[in-house]
């Protein structure tokens, strides 16, 4: 398919020699989402994205006082984004007030680190408050040094693979529509168990920060968007505590809960209507936001072989989802 019809943030403007030059040395393959994608540190990319990771890896000098949020994508990012905004700034801006969160989409709110960098190395993000709040989709291997050798901390949130992939499945059909049209789902489940689609393999990079987080409790907390749904208010005070914003006796936390939850974001005007800076409609990161969820895209047969995998990949690491 000509690169004309690719959308303007899956494009390859901006590339600079350097980047055309690594990408002519890396594995690539036509993907689901878009007509080419890069194998970049085991993981599977855009090129504009390996560009963005090569500029961040580089360039990005991470704070003791920062937190990162790390997922996989469709693995509830957009929640997380909004969870860990309000939680830190809550005294600067009380769910009472006139709340961020109620304006502006929560992507814009908090910065995606390699998608940042993806045009240019000079990034600065000196406008952010402290403790600054990032996101990140790199897997642990590819994150920055400094993200690794400061004391900042990380929140990885991950979540049922069947739903990451239905999420994902229907992301990718509404931003790419003519990309994804010929491409069948039992092709992009296979694509999906191959580790082949733009942030995967989906194993590796739970794993890897499973493994961290085990290692590491003080640097590493492990969130699944299970246990954050089924008790929400449990899961953000752990999470409020992990970041050094742990709640008082006094203070409520169902107010942020119920500002982040999907039911209230979801209602918005600024998540229903219009665009985000990057060209994404603010209302893709709000389909269902359930749990099993999947079971109205995937067929039996089609979940019993990513259940398969994830038996497979996640065998003796004491991970497993029965959802
Ligand atoms: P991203 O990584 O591309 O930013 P991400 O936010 O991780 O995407 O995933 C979107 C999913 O989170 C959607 O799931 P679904 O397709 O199964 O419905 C979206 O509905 C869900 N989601 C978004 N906001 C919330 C929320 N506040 N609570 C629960 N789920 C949410």
């Amino acid at each position: 398919m000509a690169s004309s019809s690719i959308p303007v943030y899956l494009g390859d403007e901006n590339l600079t020699q350097e980047t055309k030059d690594l990408l002519s040395s890396l594995p690539s393959e036509k993907g689901w989402l878009v007509s080419k994608m890069y194998q970049l540190e085991g993981s599977w990319h855009t090129q504009a994205l390996v560009q963005g990771i090569v500029n961040c890896q580089k360039h990005f000098e991470a704070k003791d006082s920062d937190v990162i949020l790390a997922t996989i994508p469709k693995s509830g990012t957009t929640w997380l984004k909004a969870l860990l905004f309000a939680l830190i700034h809550r005294h600067k801006f009380p769910v009472s007030g006139k709340h961020p969160l109620l304006a502006t989409n929560p992507h814009p709110l908090v910065p995606y680190l390699e998608g940042d960098y993806r045009v240019s190395p000079d990034v600065s993000f000196s406008e952010l408050p402290s403790p600054r709040l990032m996101q990140t989709h790199l897997t642990h291997r590819s994150l920055p040094l400094s993200i690794k050798s400061s004391s900042c901390k990380i929140v990885y949130c991950c979540r049922n693979p069947k739903d990451v992939f239905v999420s994902l499945w229907h992301f990718g059909r509404k931003l790419a529509p003519e990309e994804t049209a010929d491409y069948p789902i039992e092709k992009a489940v296979e694509a999906f168990c191959q580790g082949k689609f733009i942030g995967g393999p989906f194993w590796d990079h739970v794993l890897e920060y499973w493994y961290e987080s085990r290692k590491n409790p003080n640097k590493v907390l492990f969130v699944t968007y299970e246990e954050l749904k089924k008790q929400t208010e449990v899961e953000v005070k752990r999470i409020a505590e992990f970041i050094g914003c742990g709640f008082t006796a006094e203070e409520e936390v169902s107010e942020i809960v119920k500002l982040c939850s999907f039911e209230s974001l979801s209602k918005l005007e600024v998540n229903r209507q219009g665009k985000l800076p990057n060209g994404i409609e603010s209302n893709a990161f709000f389909r269902k936001g359930e749990i099993g969820g999947w079971r109205d895209t995937l067929s039996e047969s089609l979940a019993e072989v990513i259940d398969k995998t994830t038996e497979e990949k996640f065998r003796g690491s004491g991970l497993n989802f029965s959802c």
